[in-house]
């Protein structure tokens, strides 16, 4: 069985996917799946992924993947260059952990704002089958913890050249999308952030950023 890649272009997560396939050059057959129009939610993707989130990743072995790191790390065993997940173990910690924080800290908010106060998000405010009402006050929070998070990563690009390590990793996938995701709820970088605005411009540059 060939491996197949359920994509989504409009999305931010399975856009760290696309990143991370395009860094290495894999060729991977790939089927969109509209979240705007609902098709996550059909029962034929729901017995691919009942958790109804994309990306998904189905292996050769029939296994279906569903989040960014798992098939992130499933990707690099594959295919181990350029190395995405850190080289050695202190490295791999690192990504890992920044990933992490990265998720928490930026990717929480951003979500939380967005589906909480969009009105394409009405009723779905959390991931899944099930349809949950906005709250209006958890979007307000969120954009309080947007501007917590752009401050702490300026400050981790004022130490270091990427986010984890001294090179490009899963960890600056993961805090450019969700930077980039941000315009949503009209959070750009800070103009006084130079640290990060300029590893955005650097970032920007690679190919895989137009994935
Ligand atoms: N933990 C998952 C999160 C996946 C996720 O939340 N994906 C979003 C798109 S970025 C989704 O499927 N949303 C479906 C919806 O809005 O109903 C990952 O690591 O990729």
């Amino acid at each position: 069985m060939p491996m197949v890649f359920f994509d989504c272009p409009t999305a931010p997560n399975p856009r760290r996917v696309r990143m991370v396939i395009a860094e290495k050059g894999l060729g991977i057959e790939t089927r969109e799946i509209s979240i705007a129009a609902g098709e996550h939610l059909a029962p034929g993707f729901l017995r691919i992924n009942p958790r109804a989130t994309l990306p998904v990743l189905v292996t050769e072995a029939g296994q279906a993947l569903t989040e960014t790191v798992a098939i992130a790390d499933y990707l690099e065993a594959l295919h181990p260059e350029p190395a995405l997940m850190g080289r050695g173990i202190e490295e791999r910690a690192a990504v890992l952990n920044w990933n992490a924080v990265v998720e928490g800290q930026g990717g929480r908010p951003v979500f939380d704002a967005f589906r909480n106060s969009h009105p394409a998000m009405q009723d779905r405010a959390v991931t899944g089958a099930r349809d949950y009402p906005q709250i209006a006050a958890l979007a307000e929070r969120a954009q309080e913890q947007v501007a917590d998070f752009h401050a702490m990563i300026e400050d981790r690009l004022q130490q270091s050249p990427f986010v984890a390590t001294d090179h490009f990793t899963l960890a600056d996938i993961t805090c450019f999308v969700i930077l980039d995701f941000a315009r949503v709820i009209r959070r750009p970088v800070p103009a006084g952030n130079r640290a990060t605005l300029s590893w955005q411009r650097h970032i920007r540059q690679r190919p895989s950023a137009a994935a």
